[in-house]
């Protein structure tokens, strides 16, 4: 059998071993054209060696130009049932032409038998290359441009780890993102190695009918004995983490879209054919985002053919391959009885991620992983802007700073912390983005890091400094620093030293003091900032912060901004000659003070406004002033921090008295508070049901010196409980007055109402009275849509009740057919926060719908255990024990979901010491794994290490 786990003596078990030759760094390299020697040919310690190369830490100072570029490569895949032949023709070009001799050519390669390789025609014979378990290797290839051919053979029907070429569910796929292509055949595999592709794929007719890749199609054919072929063509060059082949039975949606300059581009989105139905919302995703990049950015696809291939099983969200994305089926499916609000959303986003990448990534690249915010930064950022476009800009603002906060800075204060920029990896895959149990701080951090440029040069100023971008860079691979320059240059301005948000990790800690002077009519902000040490970087040097912000008068209105001091002089902080009522900070220094003029009154200073800046901020505003933002501030998103900022401190009190066994009081004033808000009619509704959440445990985990998360899931269940009670009328109004009998409709009006009725119903349904349960039931049984009916379910389970295991059993009845739908109800029952649910979790192990080889199965499960902070950080350790457990058996099995998943207990030291203890076994049991993966043992042990 042939293993897939690079770590395991793959060598051993997949090249005869007269090719298993090993590489010392002392010896150095055997020279070309000698035959070795039966002692060259065996490494005496194979195993020991292999694991010294994988576990090798790559560092950014180190990147060096390749020697060699690929201009043009030509593969040719025939798909079989055991085996797959990947040849490939590579014209190579030195890039020193004509030097005395020629450096090695070292080609990536892992899990897969060489066949053949041939430089200009003739065939290398062993001892003229030189194999190892991760690379081959030419030592002295020609020194002028050459043809190089290599035939490998590999095995996608083995391959579980779902990167290069893999089969899902029946259908050939590949991800390669972003080393990935080194499984399918040996190449320089590096982002800056940007050729032009052909691709010939040929299968057996009836079982892989579809056969797609990238760009054109410009021939296709049958063949003997039942076989077909396809010949795809892409014009634009391209690093191999880009290439994408599908080969399966397929149907498609079919659409087109006509650019701005007029070309007619045919859209497909391909699926089984029973899901077809369900792609409507994607193809409207899809041509949303092709007018909105026109719009927006003046960005026109480029090709005449955009595709988009639905798989079930899929590492991540989706990928942008050039001109052949390829999606998780989740972000592509949805009906209104199968999907939610929240999964609508989620496909409008990703659609429009994956799309958007087509110019922030495909057309201009990155030079180096290093890089890789480069891309992913700037389009999550223009993700998240296509979706405010679309729906409503507080309410995308808010949930994109709630994700920032509850995810990217505990990564920051952690043992993960690494800058946007990271300065060195041991594995990749563990710096792209997953939910809560991931690094988010290249995709997340980044897009905050893109917002603050537009938010310094204006939308104007930031198109200007796109397009410039665009001008110097499109076709090239290049790094953040040339994003920098485009933005300094277009708009001719001074970014100080803006570059240190890509290379200081660590979120900034913001303290202002104000002081009104009634005499002189000033109002002083003083501002102070620390970046904490995170590993590797123990003193930080001052950001640039942008800092906004308004001053409110006594009734509430926006004071008009004139003038400020600071630095010495009274500067005008007028927009084109006119007054403003809001202006930017330019914090860039350890202290600084920015002194208003011409203020008549005490103002209350409304700061950071739509969290302009990823900072952590304190402040000495009293609590009234909080309730006096939260009820006046024009700034939308500053309302509804103000209500979270009183929440987090009184969630806090309420966490201390909790421990000192004090009774709970909850704050009358604090429930005032939300009352107003919830009756308010001229609120968005959605801004409603956002501002009347409490802060999430975690976040208040985050703020305590030692995470209690008894303690604080009591007062949060307390604080719950007494809102719902207090305000039991006006909730039970907004769940009568959001009932709606219509059709469902992808929009925000109606996403809004959904979304408060649903929040109402989830406060009700948690007080446990039969009034409220029986109307949770009603809400249940009567929904016409997934958003309601799960919504409805959510709020009947989260409690115990003699209902509860019926429900559910009804529920999974209901949609047992639908992988998607059992998704969330695995999810549902994983979360749970009723204790000792971990046996429960284990159970559905076993349950007959799950499999841990599928991606999104052990993210339901598995990842939403580790999100209930009762039960996985149960204080008997059973939920680490359990997790240890799973990690180390799904690592065997798919090292970058099983990294996601061990990435649960990097913050094992915010805990109390038992826990710490519980879970410091835990890692320790998992790196002491007899061949561990590179994913979690980078995560595993960085954690053990901080
Ligand atoms: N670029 C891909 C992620 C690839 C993941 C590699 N492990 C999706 C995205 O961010 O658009
Ligand atoms: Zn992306």
């Amino acid at each position: 059998m042939f293993g897939f786990f690079p770590e395991r003596n793959v060598a051993a078990v997949i090249f005869p071993a007269s090719r298993s030759i090993c590489y010392h760094k002392k010896s150095g390299f055997i020279p070309r054209y000698r035959p070795l020697s039966s002692k060259e040919n065996l490494c005496p310690n194979q195993l020991s060696h292999q694991k010294m190369d994988a576990r090798k830490e790559v560092f950014l100072k180190d990147y060096k130009l390749p020697d060699y570029y690929f201009d043009t490569i030509d593969l040719d895949f025939s798909l079989g049932e055991e085996r797959t032949i990947v040849s490939s023709r590579i014209a190579v070009t030195p890039r020193v032409k004509g030097a005395g001799s020629s450096p090695p050519l070292s080609l990536d390669g892992q899990d897969m038998k060489l066949i053949s390789v041939k430089v200009d025609g003739n065939e290398l014979k062993e001892g003229e290359y030189h194999l190892g378990p991760k690379r081959l290797t030419l030592s002295s290839p020609p020194l002028d441009s050459f043809l190089l051919e290599i035939v490998t053979e590999i095995y996608p029907q083995k391959n579980t780890s779902l990167e290069g070429l893999y089969k899902s569910s029946g259908n050939f796929c590949t991800q390669c993102e972003a080393e990935g292509f080194r499984k399918i055949t040996y190449y320089q595999d590096r982002p800056d190695i940007m050729a032009r592709y052909r691709c010939r794929i040929e299968a057996d007719k009836e079982l892989y009918p579809v056969l797609l890749s990238n760009g054109n199609l410009v021939e296709q054919g049958d063949l003997e004995g039942g076989r077909h072929y396809a010949i795809w063509d892409d014009p634009f060059k391209k690093p191999c983490y880009l290439f994408a082949l599908v080969a399966g039975k397929l149907k498609s949606r079919d659409d087109s879209f006509v650019t701005c300059s007029g070309r007619k581009v045919d859209l497909r989105i391909w699926t089984p054919e029973q899901d077809v139905p369900k792609t409507a919302h994607a193809m409207y995703s899809l041509k949303a985002a092709m007018k909105w990049d026109e719009e927006v950015f003046g960005l026109e696809y480029d090709l005449d053919l955009f595709n988009i291939v639905a798989v079930p099983d899929f590492n991540m969200g989706a990928m942008e391959n050039k001109s052949l994305n390829i999606f998780n089926s989740k972000l592509v499916l949805a009906s209104p009885e199968t999907a939610s609000d929240e999964d609508y959303a989620a496909i409008l986003g990703v659609i429009g991620h994956e799309y958007f990448h087509n110019w922030t990534g495909n057309r201009v690249t990155c030079r180096d992983w290093f890089q890789l915010s480069l891309k992913e930064g700037l389009t999550v950022f223009r993700d998240q802007e296509f979706s405010s476009d679309m729906g409503s800009r507080t309410v995308k603002r808010i949930a994109d700073v709630s994700r920032v906060r509850t995810t990217q800075f505990p990564q920051d204060a952690g043992p993960m912390s690494h800058p946007v920029r990271p300065h060195s990896y041991i594995k990749m895959d563990n710096f792209y983005t997953g939910k809560t149990w991931h690094t988010v701080t290249v995709y997340r951090k980044g897009a905050e890091v893109v917002r603050m440029y537009k938010t310094l040069l204006g939308s104007q100023g930031f198109r200007m400094g796109m397009d410039l971008y665009f001008k110097r860079h499109d076709g090239q691979a290049v790094t953040c620093e040339d994003f920098f320059a485009a933005m300094r240059d277009a708009n001719n301005t001074d970014l100080a030293n803006f570059l240190l948000w890509y290379s200081q990790a660590g979120t900034p800690f913001v303290r202002v003091t104000s002081n009104y002077n009634a005499e002189a009519n000033t109002f002083s902000l003083k501002f102070s900032q620390e970046v904490p040490p995170t590993p590797g970087q123990p003193v930080k040097e001052p950001m640039f912060i942008p800092v906004i912000i308004g001053l409110l008068d006594s009734a509430g209105k926006d004071m008009v901004l004139s003038s400020m001091y600071h630095d010495g002089t009274l500067q005008s902080v007028e927009k084109d000659g006119q007054p403003v009522h809001s202006t930017i900070l330019r914090f860039t220094k350890k202290e600084e003070e920015f002194v208003f003029s011409g203020i008549k009154d005490r103002p209350i200073p409304s700061l950071l406004r739509g969290f302009s800046a990823p900072v952590r901020l304190e402040t000495d505003l009293t609590d009234d002033d909080f309730f006096f933002l939260l009820a006046h501030d024009s700034d939308e998103f500053n309302r509804w921090e103000a209500g979270q900022v009183l929440g987090r401190k009184l969630m806090l009190k309420l966490v201390g008295d909790f421990q000192q066994n004090k009774d709970l009081v909850l704050n009358s004033k604090f429930i005032g508070g939300l009352r107003s808000i919830l009756i308010d009619q001229s609120l968005d509704k959605e801004f409603i049901a956002k501002a009347i959440t409490l802060p999430g445990e975690g976040e208040i985990m985050d703020l305590m010196a030692v995470a209690d998360p008894d303690a604080v899931h009591a007062v949060r269940t307390f604080m719950r409980k007494q809102i719902a009670r207090e305000l039991k009328s006006e909730l039970l109004g907004v769940v009568a007055s959001n009932r709606s009998s219509e059709e469902y409709v992808f929009n925000h009006p109606n996403m809004a109402r959904r979304a408060l009725k649903n929040k109402a119903l989830a406060y009700l349904a948690g007080l446990e009275d039969p009034e409220c349960h029986e109307l949770a039931m009603q809400e249940y049984k009567s929904a016409t849509n997934m958003t309601e009916q799960f919504a409805a379910l959510v709020a009947i389970t989260q409690t115990a009740s003699e209902t509860r295991d019926e429900v559910l059993s009804d529920f999974y009845n209901k949609w047992q057919h639908d992988f998607l739908v059992v998704n969330k109800w695995f999810a549902l029952q994983a979360v749970s926060d009723i204790p000792g649910n971990v046996e429960n979790v284990k159970k559905l192990l076993n349950h007959p719908a799950f499999d841990l080889r599928n991606p999104n199965k052990v993210y339901s499960l598995i990842g939403a255990f580790c999100s209930s902070p009762v039960n996985f950080h149960a204080k008997d350790g059973s939920g680490y024990e359990f997790l240890g457990e799973v990690v180390v058996q799904l690592d065997k099995i798919n090292p970058q979901v099983a990294s996601r998943m061990v990435s649960a207990f990097s913050r094992w030291k915010r805990y109390d010491e038992t826990r710490q203890k519980l879970a410091k076994a835990q890692l320790e049991m998992i790196v002491s794994v007899n061949g561990l993966s590179e994913n979690v043992y980078e995560i595993a042990s960085k954690s053990l290490a901080a």
